[in-house]
């Protein structure tokens, strides 16, 4: 099956060590039917943790690349390792990535493993999604975790959902893009319900706090917001989609990979709202034995394939692309 450029989505899955990215990896291919069950990283049975190594250690400690279809969209999914000692991994995937899902365990909250990733996006310009997950866990505390990404990032990150009845009993997000109750199934799908009334009044406020950012994003939104008050929900759709890719919002998810809440709405919102690689510009590099003479390649299939090769030897001076 050929997949257009424009329907793929690169996407880096960083963050701290244990967060959750190999087993959010398998929800993704789960849904996707590429697997029948769930694996399990204690017992050695994931997709992406599959060497003698990774699953001795039971963590990560390479990069794999995984790929699912998500409504026409193909989700290449590259899932780092979060622990320090492999960072070169964590880096290698995000030079090739479009976008990033950073995971923060909603037990924990920021740990030096996302600081290590949130730079590594920083540097090359990456837009973040950050999911916050294990929300099925006894002392998992969304709020607390919120407020610190917020005082840490600023308010740019952005819940676009919140967790109903987190701990255990976990399976309804409020999203505040949709403006509806998300109530997953055992399978991991989704039915749209109304908002409780409990949950309007926050979901109005942050939703007015969405239309601000988007259009703090683009001027000409900006001056409409002033003179008008609004914007249309085709604008803010469009608005929302450039503030990501700008990095001047950046959206926060919910998920438990282990009950598969969230996950197929956070397929919908990366097919929806990270660049594409049509977005990723010109990248430079060089060829084999002509290193002296620097040429540049576009994202277009008609272009020859051209390989990125980051040699371990030298952390300083890794980043070389070799087009052939
Ligand atoms: N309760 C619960 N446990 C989870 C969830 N997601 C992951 N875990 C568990 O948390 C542990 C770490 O999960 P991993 O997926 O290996 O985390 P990781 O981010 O890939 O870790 P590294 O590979 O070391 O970076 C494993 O024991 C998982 O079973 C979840 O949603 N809920
Ligand atoms: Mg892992």
């Amino acid at each position: 099956m050929t997949t257009l450029t424009k329907d793929i989505r690169n996407i880096a899955l960083v963050g701290h060590s244990g967060t959750g990215k190999t087993l959010l990896a398998d929800a993704f291919l789960l849904n996707d039917g590429k697997i029948n069950r769930l694996g399990s990283v204690r017992e050695g049975t994931t997709t992406s943790d599959h060497t003698a190594d990774e699953i001795e250690r039971q963590m990560s400690l390479r990069a794999s690349l995984m790929h699912v279809h998500h409504h026409g969209v193909k989700l290449n999914l590259l899932d780092a390792p979060g622990y320090i000692d492999f960072s070169g991994e964590l880096r290698a995937v995000v030079h090739v990535a479009d976008a990033a899902v950073m995971t923060v365990d909603a037990t924990s909250g920021i740990e030096i493993g996302t600081e290590m990733a949130w730079e590594a996006l920083e540097e090359r310009n990456i837009p973040p999604f950050i999911a916050v997950t294990m929300l099925d866990k006894e002392h998992s505390d969304f709020d607390a975790v919120l407020s610190a990404l917020q005082e840490r990032w600023g308010d740019r990150v952005f819940p676009a959902q919140f967790p109903v009845n987190e701990g255990p009993a976990l399976k309804s997000l409020v999203d505040v893009l949709k403006k509806k109750l998300l109530v997953f199934d055992d399978k991991g799908n989704y039915k749209e319900e109304a908002i409780p009334s409990e949950h309007q009044a926050r979901v109005d406020e942050l939703y007015e706090k969405l239309v601000e950012l988007v259009a703090e994003s683009d001027d000409s939104l900006l001056e409409k917001y002033f003179d008008e008050g609004e914007l249309s929900s085709e604008e803010i759709n469009n608005g929302l989609k450039n503030a990501v890719s700008s990095r001047t919002l950046f959206p926060l998810v919910c998920v438990s990979s282990e009950k598969n809440v969230g996950i197929s709405r956070l397929g919908d919102i990366l097919s929806e709202l990270a660049p594409s690689p049509e977005m990723a510009g010109e990248a430079k590099g060089f060829r084999p034995g002509h290193e002296e003479e620097t040429i540049t390649r576009s994202v277009d299939a008609s272009e020859p394939a051209s390989i990125f090769v980051a040699a371990k030897a030298s952390m300083s001076s890794i980043w070389r692309n070799i087009l052939l």
